[in-house]
C-alpha cells in the first residue's frame, strides 16, 4: 500500500488514480462504498461520513455515484482534509 496515510504530497491526477483502484465492480463509477473504502485506508476519520459529503459536493448530476468528469470535483473536495496535493 504504497498511498498509506494522507500526508505524502500527490497529483490530482495520482489521487484520480488512486480512487479509481477503489472502483471494485469496474463500472466506471465511484460508490458511496468504494469511496469509503478508500477514505478508510487514506487514513481518514469518519470514512462514511465523509464519503456521503464527498459524493453529494461531486456529484453533478445527482445519480448517486462518481463518474470520470466528477472525479475532479472529488479530488478538489478531498484535497481539504489533509490529502496534500500539488
Ligand atoms: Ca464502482
Ligand atoms: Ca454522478
Amino acid at each position: 500500500m504504497p498511498y498509506k496515510g494522507v500526508s505524502l504530497p500527490i497529483t490530482k491526477d495520482q489521487l484520480k488514480e488512486i480512487f479509481k483502484k477503489y472502483d471494485k465492480d469496474g463500472d466506471g463509477k465511484i460508490s458511496k462504498q468504494e469511496l469509503k473504502l478508500a477514505f478508510k485506508e487514506m487514513g481518514l476519520n469518519f470514512p462514511g461520513l465523509r464519503a456521503g459529503r464527498a459524493i453529494r459536493h461531486a456529484d453533478i448530476n445527482e445519480d448517486g455515484y462518481i463518474n470520470e468528469e466528477e472525479m475532479g470535483q472529488l479530488v478538489t473536495y478531498a484535497s481539504r482534509w489533509g490529502v496534500k496535493i500539488y
